[in-house]
């Protein structure tokens, strides 16, 4: 099947997956790290086309995020099924929350309050059960300590266990597995960068002592010229037919020299075969790159569909679908885009070339004058926007320290279509051609589109701006009530 995968298997920002079977169906959980709802959960049934079926931590008292910087908050879960229930291990490195635990009879939800971990140290915590039932959580490093998943106590102090390849940065991201007489410890190492690897060990019992593969890394693409780069962060599952498949981030670099990746990490799926009992991994990145699906979402619904991302907080007082039914009304709380704590309401760019249209009220006529758009979103410091304002649309752009004004165009007052087209460079005939434009303009009636400005894509890659994140794009409110009719994203 592996010639048949079209990676990545989950497009955009989706990284550090984890993954688990019951049955014949498959959940997958990654990282959400500032944003909120937290921890985006998937089903499937093949392992290739993926349903998000929520998020896991979706109220305030499972997730604070309250001076969570861009690229803090929610790291790098671990979901597994024990004992009836689905278990998700997961670290909030900003706000104090630390390592938690959340359990679930459907992984759709409702989630469980958390189980706070405070003797559970570091990041990357994964939950393994030995046959008497004692659980292992090892972390980062790697370290290793009994953990009660009941009460989050921990039993004795952290035991350093392997940790990967003498000299190799950032041994991270381990999972512990049994699988026939061994136990097997998978973690990622080199860094999640150009250098990303996976590397793994196997000893007689959860504890160890851990002999390392031969073969190691089992899996990476540092200096190759492959379009898939900074593979690692894996996690293993068996198909209910007996195969192994890996699932794994990557990233896919545009342009000449150095690259630049502006979807974040995404999840890919390879496929496993073992020889003499280590995992060895096949090919997995061949395949066209998927086009856009085009999706509208009209705002109908009382509620917001799971794959809609608000930084660190959604405010009920910040966005309403009832106020004008089939319209998003957005409620500015003051901030603008250049802080944490914005009105956006965003998805992440899935696909290195898509359109993006909204139909925007800024509410002249009604009495409730606004300012807001359409955004383009690393972080606080790096983004792009087209906004409306009463008679007049601009085109913003933030890099790092410097915030300009790009265009503006007066318009006619009432509802203007903006869109933002993302046009992936495919002819790389310069070492310095960056990854992708961004154009932004307002489409009139007939559908003719006018351009008001055209911005190089690279200042809002993750080279550029930094983290672990990707790009997302949505609607916000800057200033007063701006209304959104529709979203389509498509190609
Ligand atoms: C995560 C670490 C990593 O905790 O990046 O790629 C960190 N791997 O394992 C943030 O996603």
């Amino acid at each position: 099947m592996s010639d048949m995968i079209t990676n990545p298997v989950l497009p955009g920002f989706h990284p550090d997956p984890s993954i688990c079977r019951v049955g014949e169906d498959y959940y997958l959980a990654c990282s959400s790290f500032e944003y909120f709802p937290g921890v985006p959960i998937f089903h499937s049934t093949d392992l290739l086309t993926w349903t998000q079926i929520g998020n896991v931590l979706d109220r305030p008292s499972q997730l604070r995020l309250a001076g969570a910087a861009s690229s803090g908050g929610i790291y790098a879960p671990t979901l597994r099924y024990h004992g009836g229930r689905f278990h998700l291990i997961v670290t909030n490195a900003s706000s104090g929350q630390g390592n938690l635990l959340v359990t679930a009879t459907d992984p759709a939800g409702p989630w469980s309050e958390p189980v706070m971990l405070p003797g559970v140290p570091g990041i990357d915590p994964d939950l393994a059960w030995d046959e008497d039932g004692t659980c292992w959580c090892t972390v980062a490093g790697v370290s290793q300590i009994r953990l009660d998943t009941t009460t989050g106590e921990t039993l004795g102090e952290p035991v350093r266990t392997w940790s990967g390849t003498p000299g190799a940065k950032a041994p991270e991201a381990p999972h512990l597995y049994r699988i026939g007489e061994y136990w097997y410890l998978l973690i990622a190492e080199g860094g999640t960068e150009r250098g990303h690897g996976v590397s793994i060990a196997r000893g007689p019992s959860p504890t160890g002592p851990f002999e390392a593969c031969p073969a190691n890394p089992i899996l990476t693409h540092r200096s190759t010229d492959d379009p898939v780069q900074n593979t690692g962060h894996a996690d293993l599952v068996q198909a209910a037919d007996g195969a192994w498949w890996m699932v794994l981030l990557g990233v896919r670099p545009g342009g000449g020299t150095p690259g630049w990746h502006v979807l974040g990490r995404e999840t890919f799926l390879a496929p496993v075969s073992w020889v003499d009992g280590w995992p060895v991994v096949g090919e997995f990145t061949s395949g066209p790159a998927v086009a856009p699906a085009p999706v509208r979402d009209d705002f109908d619904d009382r509620e917001l569909a799971p794959q809609w991302l608000s930084v660190r907080q959604r405010l009920d007082e910040d966005w309403t679908t009832g106020e004008r039914p089939g319209w998003l009304t957005l409620r500015a709380r003051g901030a603008s885009l250049d802080e944490p704590d914005v009105v956006f309401l965003g998805r992440r760019q899935q696909h290195p070339s898509c359109r993006i249209r909204t139909l925007a009220d800024a509410g002249d006529g009604d009495g409730v004058g606004g300012v807001g758009g359409l955004a383009v979103r690393l972080d606080e410091r790096h983004h792009y926007e087209i906004e409306a304002s009463a008679g007049q649309v601009r085109v913003l752009a933030r890099i790092g320290p410097l915030r300009t004004v790009v265009a503006a165009e007066a318009v006619a007052g009432g509802p203007v279509v903006l869109g933002i087209d993302a046009v992936a460079h495919t002819e790389i005939q310069d070492p310095r051609t960056g990854p992708d434009t961004i154009v932004f303009g307002i489409e009139g009636p007939d559908g003719d589109f006018t351009v008001l400005a055209e911005l190089e894509g690279r200042y809002l890659s993750t080279e550029v701006a930094g983290g672990f994140t990707g790009r997302v794009i949505g609607v916000y409110a800057a200033s007063g009530v701006v209304r959104f009719d529709y979203f389509d994203y498509f190609d």
